[in-house]
């Protein structure tokens, strides 16, 4: 029974099952994807639809996830309609910029009822969890706390964008008693000596888990409990 926090996995189905493959997931353990399920690579759906089908298996909001579920109904009106995608500034900078189109795509062709399922689960999850394993405890967020990391904070306090968006630096975390579980940034762009490889901060109180899987780097894993980290090789071509 372990618990495994994984992030970034942006449609890369293959390296997923790989790890489950590796750290021998099993129905007893539980996994946290810390956000950014969907986008740039080719799998986003059918990663998505995996995860909604395992009880134990928890999505936490990225920036990319909610940027999905900003356009989905309009994705699913135009289906109905069978006209085509109105665009929005917004729609198409997700679509074209930042690898939305593989989502949209594939999400296009799926039967009503799978993308209202898609839907209702995308409206049901969260922007961070606050876990306590064997008397340690942890906060899975996305992208950090932005600006608000600072003493005292209230995570009920801080705004969402601040949770999916800000670019953190490796030792922002304001707690002294809680490890925090990161991802959003990969780990490559705080250094060469982290490229494909978990980073932490220097009081090892942070771990940045998303070592760009999809960018051709590695897919990193953290068991909780005794904070061992699982890797795979990335099959995307190395940007
Ligand atoms: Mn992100």
């Amino acid at each position: 029974m372990s618990t495994y926090a994984i992030s970034d996995l942006h449609g890369c189905l293959h390296e997923f099952d790989e790890m489950l493959e590796r750290i021998a997931f099993s129905s007893y353990d539980e996994m946290y994807i810390v956000g950014d399920v969907c986008d740039r690579g080719s799998d986003s759906i059918a990663l998505l639809q995996k995860i909604m089908k395992h009880d134990n298996m928890h999505l936490i909001f990225g920036n990319h996830d909610i940027w999905f579920h900003r356009h989905i109904q309009t994705l699913i009106d135009a289906k109905r309609e069978g006209s085509e995608v109105p665009l929005s500034d917004d729609l198409r900078l997700w679509l074209d910029c930042n690898g939305g189109f593989a989502t949209a795509d594939a999400f296009m062709e799926l039967d009503y009822p799978d993308c209202y399922d898609i839907k209702l689960y995308l409206e049901n999850q969260v922007f961070y969890k606050e876990l306590t394993l064997l008397g340690r405890k942890f906060l899975l967020v996305h992208a950090g706390l932005g600006s608000y990391c600072h003493k005292g904070v209230r995570l009920s306090a801080v705004p969402v964008s601040e949770l999916i968006w800000p670019h953190i630096g490796l030792d922002d975390n304001p707690f002294d008693d809680v490890t925090m579980i990161v991802g959003h940034l990969p780990t490559f762009l705080y250094g060469p000596e982290y490229d494909g490889i978990i980073a932490h901060g220097k009081k090892k109180s942070i771990l940045h888990i998303d070592c760009g899987c999809v960018f051709g780097h590695s897919l990193g894993c953290v068991r909780l409990d005794d904070m061992a980290e699982f890797y795979v090789p990335s099959r995307h071509r190395r940007l």
